[in-house]
């Protein structure tokens, strides 16, 4: 017997035990929750419905349908892929990027073309992670480099990072960064390397009702066991490096419902697309 008929044989069992007063909305909730199956029921990112219920968190203003965060890419195009196919974008959601999009992985050109393409749309925004910060201070030969040959399209992608922004802020309900912030300072008020290079201890002493959004730090130093998002306990602050670089994934959660979505592992180090200038994918 299959785990999903058994799911849908335990939501009948709860139907029929709640009894006939059930008024046709809650029959549909049932119905719909045992269509989706145990995967969905299980991908929501533990605390966050908490915070959401929360009477400081007001969505109501807020113009999106979802907004998607996604965590540390370095350079794995092919496996962000994977994720983005599963995340059906639309013109209703907004999509953010939490920075390190590039080094690690080989594919960081056809990362930074995506990105720097997606970007003109108003609905995505693309922040600056410690690792394009690196680079445009210190461009190694292992990365772009290798990748870049033509003049003009290198000064292309550094004219793009130089404008990356640091942070981005969503009414008094949402902050997102690559790496943390100073818990002492307004979220107005941050420098750029605490935006791009503070450890996780920020969390701690972090006590603002504004939901803290960042990559950076590995959810296993959050959490030793954990390999998907983690909202740190009691505190508003929601990690999402889930570790692409070390046999993880890149994760992405929908910060007003605290669902969230991961890619596949790495499979192969291969550039599987090349995007040309006018963000056309080339074979
Ligand atoms: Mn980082």
């Amino acid at each position: 017997m299959g785990v999903q008929l058994l799911l849908e044989l335990f939501f009948l069992f709860i139907f029929f035990s709640s009894g006939y007063n059930s008024n046709s909305k809650e029959i549909f909730s049932f119905m719909h929750i045992s269509q989706k199956g145990v995967d969905e029921m299980e991908n929501y990112v533990d605390g966050m419905k908490t915070f959401l219920n929360s009477e400081a968190v007001d969505t109501s203003k807020i113009p999106y349908k979802r907004i998607l965060a996604v965590g540390d890419i370095h350079g794995h195009f092919s496996e962000f892929m994977t994720l983005y196919k599963k995340l059906n974008v639309s013109e209703d959601d907004l999509l953010i990027l939490l920075g390190d999009l590039i080094e690690g992985g080989n594919e960081n050109l056809s990362m930074i073309s995506w990105a720097m393409t997606e970007n003109k749309k108003p609905n995505v925004i693309v922040l600056m992670g410690n690792a394009e910060d690196n680079f445009l201070h210190k461009p190694k030969k292992t990365f772009l480099s290798e990748e870049l040959k033509e003049p003009e399209l290198v000064a292309q992608v550094i004219k793009f990072m130089k404008n990356m922004p640091t942070h981005y802020h969503i009414e008094e309900t949402f902050f997102f960064c690559h790496a943390g912030i100073n818990s002492k300072k307004p979220l107005n008020k941050q420098s750029k390397n605490r935006l791009l290079n503070s450890s996780k201890k920020f969390a701690k002493k972090y006590f603002g009702k504004t939901l803290v959004v960042v990559g950076h730090t590995p959810v296993r130093k959050i959490n030793e066991s954990s390999t998907v998002p983690v909202k740190f306990p009691d505190r508003n602050v929601l990690f999402l490096d889930t570790e692409i670089k070390r046999g993880g994934r890149i994760s992405c959660v929908d910060v007003l419902s605290g669902q969230y979505w991961q890619s596949d592992k790495i499979k192969r180090r291969t550039i599987a697309f090349l995007y040309n200038r006018d963000g056309e994918i080339t074979e």
